[in-house]
Order: C-alpha cells, then structure tokens, then sequence
C-alpha cells in the first residue's frame, strides 16, 4: 500500500531507525533541512557550522545516512547528543537519494523544508533565500545552477556532458519540469503541505522531476547560486557509470509518465504548520492516483 501522508510515505520512513538525541529535539521548528549522507565525515561539520552562521528561523537539521563507513554516523551520534537540533536517521547501505531524502522529509517537522546536499557543493549561505521566497508564499524555490547569477563547477568534461545530457532529457521528457531553469536540481525547499506521493520502491537521485511533474499549480520560484568543486570525500558518479545512468532513465520516464497522467493538485496551506495534507483525488477507476499508476 501506499502512504499519502505528507511528501512521502509512512512505508518508507520505516526503513530508517531515527536515533534520537540525549536531549529532546528543538521544539517546533519553523525550517527542516533535509541531508543524505555517504561518508560526508569531512564535510558535514563544516557544512554545519556554516548553515549556523546563517539567520534562519528556528530549524533542524534531518540527516539520513546510508551505512557511511568512514565516521559519518559516529560523527552524526556525538553531534545529535550535543545539539537537539541534529536529527540523524540511519539505513544501512545506499538506496540512492529519492528515498533517503524521502525518509527526511516524512521525518522532518517544520513548516519549510529544504533538501540540499551534505558535500558542500550546495553552499547553505542560499537557504536563507529559499526561506525567504517560502515565507512570501512561494510553494516551491529551485536553487538553480542556470539562471542568471548562478554557475556550474568546472567538472571533468565527461561529467558536464552527463548533467548537459541528463538535463537536456528531463525538459523533453518532464514538460511540467520547464518551469525551473534546473529541473534536476538537488538543493530546493518547499512548503511542507506539498503532498507528492512517493513509492517507497522508487530509486534515483532526483525527486525534484516528480514534484513539477505532479504539482502543476504549485508557485515555483528560483533563487540562482554556484556549484562549487568537492573538496572532499567522494562522488556517487565515478567516470561513465552506467548503472547510474540506467537508475537516471529509469526515474526520468517514471516522471515522464506522471507528467503525462497524473499532475494532480496539490494542497497548499501555507499557513498552517504540521496540517495534514487532504487525501489524494481518486481516479475515476476509484484507486489513488499514484496507486493506479504504479500498478499498471
Ligand atoms: N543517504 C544517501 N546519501 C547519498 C546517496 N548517494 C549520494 N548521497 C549523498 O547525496 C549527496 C550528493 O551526492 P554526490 O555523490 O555528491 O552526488 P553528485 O554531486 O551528483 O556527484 C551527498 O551528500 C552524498 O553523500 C545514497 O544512496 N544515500
Ligand atoms: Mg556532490
């Protein structure tokens, strides 16, 4: 079955353990910024320490690690008994982003949410004008590496043709995923009461396709900002993968056919913090939409 609460489903956050701080977590959160993390042991504190020095309303920060090996997860325990505000939720081995990032944001409890990466090649000093597009009521802001203001790293050739490519595909085959200039952008927030159902057997990196594909009255907003080069630790994408390409494909045509299909509405409340979304419209076979669709 699948679960429509909220952005994600119940199913899904399942399969993580939260392990939850010494002290009891930051009391209602306005923010959640939402983390999936590999062995990111050189960069979360870093990452951390500067998503501190913004001016944020109060937060938390959920951090959904899969089986890190390199002290990320040690790492994750000493900060969550220091700092009320550090959520860390542990699965073991990699699922790919879609769930893990699934899994945060059914855990995460603020009115805004904002998913983002942990190897600081998103830089946090652009959280604040999420927050700030959010506040004014925008249901979703893209930090985008293509519009005006906004870069991309220099990669390796290989790797620039791969995003070119990748990016190239989703506003072919997403056309709802045409209203940002980064469709496959993985640093955005949202107001928690976009409801996207999401199947807890999806993979793939991107969930971003699938909330345009599926929200098609949400108001989506950009704020530019520049990719930055790793510093450190390692990239899901080593060279010409092609099991990543094929996992790529396979969640771009899974998008492509909601976009077709479905688009339905999404309940925007943005005022009321915590409110459960309304239930998904029934087809008219009877059945949720994402069920019917999935099933087929
Ligand atoms: N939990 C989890 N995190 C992941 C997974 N794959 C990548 N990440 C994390 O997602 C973020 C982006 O991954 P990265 O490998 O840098 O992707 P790239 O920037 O596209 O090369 C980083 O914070 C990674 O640690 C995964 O399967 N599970
Ligand atoms: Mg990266």
């Amino acid at each position: 079955m699948i679960g429509y609460r909220g952005f994600a489903t119940m199913e899904a956050a399942g399969t993580a353990i939260q392990v939850g701080p010494a002290s009891a977590p930051v009391r209602d959160p306005v923010l959640s910024i939402v983390l999936a993390t590999i062995n990111e042991r050189w960069n979360l504190p870093k990452l951390l320490e500067r998503i501190d020095r913004q001016s944020l309303p109060p937060y938390e920060v959920v951090v959904v690690d899969d089986g890190s090996i390199d002290g990320t997860r040690e790492l994750l325990v000493q900060l969550a008994q220091r700092d009320p505000r550090i959520r860390p939720m542990f699965h073991d081995g990699p699922q790919t982003l879609i769930p893990a990032h699934s899994q945060g944001i059914e855990a995460a409890r603020g009115r805004f949410i904002v998913v983002m990466d942990a190897d600081l090649q998103h830089p946090p000093e652009t959280i604040p004008s999420l927050v700030s597009d959010l506040q004014d009521g925008a249901g979703l802001c893209v930090a985008t590496r293509y519009a005006k203001g906004g870069s991309r790293d220099d990669s390796p050739p290989l790797r620039m043709a791969i995003s070119a490519g990748a990016l190239f595909a989703a506003k072919l085959l997403v056309p709802h995923a045409q209203r940002t200039s980064d469709p496959m952008s993985g640093f955005y927030g949202f107001q928690r009461s976009v409801f996207v159902p999401v199947d807890p057997r999806w993979r793939g990196y991107e969930l971003l396709p699938f909330v345009l594909a599926m929200c098609r009255d949400l108001s989506v907003t950009e704020v530019p900002y520049a990719f930055v080069p790793r510093s450190a630790g390692l990239s899901k994408i080593v060279g010409w993968d092609l099991h990543f390409i094929r996992i790529y494909l396979v969640q771009l045509v899974l998008a492509a056919r909601f976009d077709r299909l479905l688009g339905h509405r999404t309940t925007f409340r943005s005022s009321k913090a915590g409110t459960e979304p309304e239930p998904a419209r029934p087809t008219p076979m009877g059945a949720p939409v994402a069920t019917s669709l999935l099933r087929r």
